[in-house]
């Protein structure tokens, strides 16, 4: 069947109809007062008393923000934000000692060199689209969040024991970092990113506007090491990305095998394609040295003539997006975005491709007509999957097995139900959906408008994120969440699988340089001198915080000493941060239950200052301050 007649299929309800699909909701009893006993218990379980505990992590992107934000589910409530490529002025992110190494030390030569040449030491943003948690044996295991950042093509960690990133790599060759998964089995592993934008493969300005030179990188990090494995170069751009659940292949959308360079040549085929890359024969291409070294970095050739066994390009209609592996452990759901398909590939038949050099598309084994618009599949444990279309601004079910006998000829309908999402869902999640242990139980259509469906806040409006119970067999729209800029991707994880700790462990990783110079200072963090330690214009300020004081309650320094202070907390308790901020410096940071943070700035400005706790920790917390004296330069 032609593309064409495909869309003529599809009935198309109002394209951004607010209006439209709003009176449809209401015919449709949604959003009316008048509730049935069905959808009141499904209310019912979403809404949780004060102090109940929700069932579920939820882990979410937050695109253009730059951060890692974690919910509740069902409850939707906001827990915690995660910076990670954004600044943070509660928690100090991008200014404390600690998280300027992380922010830095993963960046190439060339990037410290253009940004230092910007008067900058970091990138001050970052576009993370996708938060996926560690996985072994197909399942999380509550180690890692892996994330990308399409802004400034890097790959980012963060540890679920506390919370907290750990490392941030920059991917070299490729550029702007956009689909991302870690290996499914047997465990993470690798973590696969892709370059979504084309360019020279040594982009030095020596090849410009030559769009036949360019190429698109896949990358295999290494997700325990945080370093780049090998990557592979491809014919036409990459998009999303998954694996399967058996270890053996990775699969990215192209929605620009055109390799075009706007927006009528990137949409010019009918069929563009998914690459599948076969890891075993890029792990041995690798070993026996068939590779180029660019950056320090493993590169093999996949592209199409390049004659290797190491990918596939299985054809598939108009400009696919969302790639998203089954929990059944044997399909791959390839979604359609221009065309009204989503194309399943049966990972069992990939095999052949490589073998035999069977036809690429006899991998496909089902590619049912949905809807207008497929992003993302997410499914649930009973063999069904769920789609969203954007266009249609609806989530649609369907049955997989009967999705594959319809694309055999028979005469059976693969849909099961269609809800109305308000407005225009990029990507959805369920319950552990994305692991083999997916439960059914919920789904969230994360919408990119939320046009009418709460109080206008000006020409800037939150998006809408809805809770869909999916355990009947009708889906129920039965919670909308506000969220800001811009989230596009989120994983519910049972709550058993995640336990982060209540205070930090005194020999944690994160202030080891803190540590190191402390005892070359012969200073113990925990119990601290009443002096700062002067070497040169260096000075070093070590206190401790226990509510409601610091060890210190006043310091000099000079006009123009490079003073570093060092917080710990003594607070062995549950909750009690403290935080350190030098007002009119500038200069502000959390300080958690026995954590060490630190802090440098150049004391420019003669006179008293205040520095105070930033973290409301105490009965007396207005008081937990002191002052830093800085003496004027002799003039
Ligand atoms: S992409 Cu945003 S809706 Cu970056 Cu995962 Cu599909
Ligand atoms: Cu310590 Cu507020």
């Amino acid at each position: 069947m032609s593309d064409h007649e495909n869309k003529l299929n599809v009935t198309r309800r109002g394209l951004l109809g607010a209006t439209a699909t709003g009176a449809v909701a209401a015919a449709a009893g949604v959003g009316s007062t008048l509730m049935s006993a069905k959808e009141a218990s499904a209310a019912a379980k979403v809404a949780l008393e004060p102090g109940e505990l929700d069932d579920y992590y939820g882990f979410w992107s937050s695109g253009q923000t730059g951060e890692l934000r974690i919910l509740g589910v069902p409850s939707m409530r906001e827990f915690m934000r995660v910076p990670v490529f954004n600044r943070c002025s509660a928690t100090g992110w991008g200014q404390t000692n600690e998280s300027r190494k992380i922010l830095t030390e993963g960046l190439l030569p060339e990037t410290k060199e253009f940004l230092a040449a910007n008067g900058k030491e970091m990138y001050d943003n970052g576009d993370l689209h996708h938060p996926h948690m560690s996985f072994t044996d197909g399942v999380y295991d509550g180690r890692f969040i892996f994330m990308n950042d399409k802004a400034n093509t890097r790959v980012a960690r963060v540890r679920c024991d506390v919370m907290k990133c750990d490392k941030i790599i920059e991917i070299p060759n490729a550029m702007d970092i956009h689909g991302m998964r870690p290996q499914k089995y047997p465990r993470t592993g690798y973590v696969f990113a892709n370059g979504e934008h084309e360019a020279p493969l040594v982009n030095d300005g020596k090849i410009l506007d030559e769009p036949a030179e360019y190429v698109n990188i896949f990358t295999a990090i290494d997700g325990d090491e945080m370093e780049v494995a090998w990557q592979v170069i491809v014919s036409g751009n990459l998009d999303n990305t998954d694996c399967d659940y058996q270890g053996k292949y990775a699969f990215s959308t192209s929605y620009n095998s055109e390799m075009g360079m706007n927006l009528g040549e990137m949409t010019e085929n009918e069929m563009d394609h998914v690459v599948v890359f076969n890891i075993k024969a890029i792990e041995a291409a690798v070993a026996a040295g068939k590779y180029e070294e660019l950056n320090g970095v493993k590169v093999v050739d996949g592209r199409k003539n390049a004659g290797t066994n190491l990918t596939r390009y299985i054809p598939i209609p108009n400009s696919p997006h969302g790639v998203n592996a089954a929990p059944d452990k044997k399909h791959i759901m390839i979604n359609g975005k221009l065309s009204p398909t989503v194309s399943v590939i049966d990972v069992t038949k990939v095999d052949a491709l490589f073998e035999s050099d069977a036809d690429p598309r006899s991998a496909i084994v089902a590619e049912p007509q949905l809807g207008l618009g497929p992003l993302h599949t997410a499914f649930d444990n009973k063999g069904n999957a769920y789609t969203t279309l954007f266009l249609d601004s609806q989530v649609v079910k369907w049955d997989i097995a009967k999705a594959i006998e319809s694309f055999a000829g028979s005469d059976v309908d693969p849909i099961l139900d269609k809800v109305d999402v308000q407005y225009q869902p990029g990507h959805n999640s369920t319950s552990m959906g994305e692991t083999a242990d997916a439960d059914g139980k919920w789904l969230i259509s994360m919408n990119k408008f939320s046009k009418d469906r709460f109080l206008n806040v000006g020409p800037l409006k939150p998006e809408n994120e809805q809770l869909i119970d999916i355990s009947g067999d009708k889906m129920k729209v039965v919670h909308d969440g506000p969220t800001f800029a811009e989230p596009h991707d989120s994983i519910i994880v049972r709550r058993d699988i995640v336990n982060p700790v209540n205070v930090w462990d005194r020999n944690d990783p994160m202030w080891e340089e803190a540590r190191k110079q402390a005892e070359a200072d012969g200073v113990d963090l925990e119990d601290t001198p009443e002096e700062p330690i002067r070497d040169g214009n260096k000075v070093r300020v070590y206190m401790t915080s226990q509510a409601p004081t610091f060890s210190m309650e006043k310091f000099t320094v000079k006009q123009g000493d490079e003073v570093t202070v060092y917080v710990t907390n003594l607070d062995d308790v549950d909750d009690v941060t403290h935080g350190f901020c030098m007002a009119n410096f500038g200069v502000a940071m959390e300080v958690g239950p026995m954590a060490t943070a630190s802090v440098t700035f150049i004391a420019e400005r003669p006179g008293v200052h205040w520095f105070y706790c930033q973290w409301f920790c105490h009965a007396l917390h207005m008081e937990m301050r002191g002052r830093m004296l800085v003496e004027p330069r002799a003039s």
